[in-house]
Order: structure tokens, then sequence, then C-alpha cells
């Protein structure tokens, strides 16, 4: 059976720990403790190690999904799971300060795991703060990073559906990315 490890990265409460809870096949492994900025995220725990759950896609791949800290102060964590993965999903809930400059930063920080597979994007919160649209995520993309083919989703992170397409189209993304001619460097 072919295995996939995929990485799921994003702001403090942007539904990291949800979204894998979603998906998961196996009872998530989790390590929340309590939330002391309860003014970036208003909720009781935060994610200080790691998430961990499983998913089989069409009885054929076996997706092993690990959820990091939102928290930059745990970002040690981000840099040793990032090592064992093939492809990130970013959650970005709409509801942050300045929702398109963490996308961008975040790209930013995972550039190297997006060279080596590829990177979606999920937008949450978007019932809770309705702007910026998706297309905003698009635009900035092209605009700062012209080279990287990132699809953009609206999506609810307690949604399995949402977080399935999101997950299909990374894997679809990184396959395509894999097949791609090498540039020419001649
Ligand atoms: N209204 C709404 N709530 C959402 C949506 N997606 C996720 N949530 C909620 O937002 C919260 C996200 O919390 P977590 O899943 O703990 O977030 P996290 O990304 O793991 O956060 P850290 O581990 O602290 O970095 C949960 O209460 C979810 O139920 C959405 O699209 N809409
Ligand atoms: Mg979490």
């Amino acid at each position: 059976m072919a295995e996939h490890v995929i990485l799921i990265a994003g702001p403090m409460g942007a539904g990291k720990t949800t979204a894998i809870q979603s998906l998961s096949e196996i009872p998530v492994v989790s390590t929340e403790a309590a939330n002391t900025d309860r003014a970036t995220a208003n909720k009781a725990t935060t994610t200080v190690a790691l998430d961990y759950g499983e998913i089989t896609l069409d009885g054929v791949e076996k997706v092993r999904l690990y959820g990091v800290p939102g928290q930059r102060r745990f970002d040690y964590m981000w840099r040793i799971l990032e090592e064992r993965a093939l492809g990130l999903i970013l959650l970005i809930n709409n509801d942050g300060q300045d929702p398109v400059g963490d996308m961008l930063e975040l790209i930013k920080d995972f550039s190297a795991l997006q060279e080596r597979g590829g990177v979606v994007i999920g937008v949450t919160r978007s019932d809770v703060q309705e702007y910026p649209h998706t297309s905003q995520y698009v635009d900035s993309i092209r605009e700062v990073y012209p080279h990287i083919t990132a699809p953009v989703f609206s999506v609810d992170a307690r949604n399995r559906d949402h977080m399935l397409i999101t997950l299909t189209a990374l894997l679809f993304n990184i396959q395509a990315q894999s097949e791609a001619p090498m540039e020419d460097v001649a």
C-alpha cells in the first residue's frame, strides 16, 4: 500500500487539530495544553507538540496526517515533522488579523516542503469573517510566488467532506508536480 505523510500547518486556531479529527479513521493522538494566548485564539487548549491521525483513500493509499502547533514558539516541531512529509495543507483562519499575510509567510516558512511535494490552502472560518475572499488569497500567491501552484479552497475544518476534497487536491497537486518536466537549466 502506498503511504504518504502530509503536514497540516497554519496559525493558532485555524482548525488543524479539528481537521485531523474530521479526517482520521483512528483515534487521534493530540498534545493539547491550556491556552494562555486567548487573544490570538479564544479556545481552551492549544497544540504544543503534534496531532497525529491516519486515513486510507480508495483502500490503497494510506495517509499519515501530522498537525503542527500554530504558535511559533513551538516551531522546532515544524522542522522535525517537515522532514518526513511529502506535502502541506495550510489552513488559514479568515478571522485572523492578517490572514493573507499569514498565508504568504507560512508558504515561505514551508518552502522546502512546497518544492519537494506541494501545498494546498484551506481558508477556514469564513462563516465567522466573510472577507477576504478566496480570490484575494489566489491573487496574492500569483503576485508574490508566481512559480507556485497552490489551489485555494474555502473550508470548514469540522466538515469531513471539505477536508477530504482538500487532501485529495493536494495529492493530485503533488502527483502533477512530480510528473512535470524538469526546467531546462542548460
Ligand atoms: N465557525 C467555524 N469554526 C471553525 C471552522 N473551522 C474550525 N472551526 C473551529 O475553530 C476552532 C479551531 O481550533 P483548533 O482545531 O484547536 O485549531 P488549531 O489550528 O489546532 O490551533 P492550535 O493548535 O492552537 O494552533 C475549533 O473550535 C473548531 O471547531 C469554520 O470553518 N467555522
Ligand atoms: Mg491544534
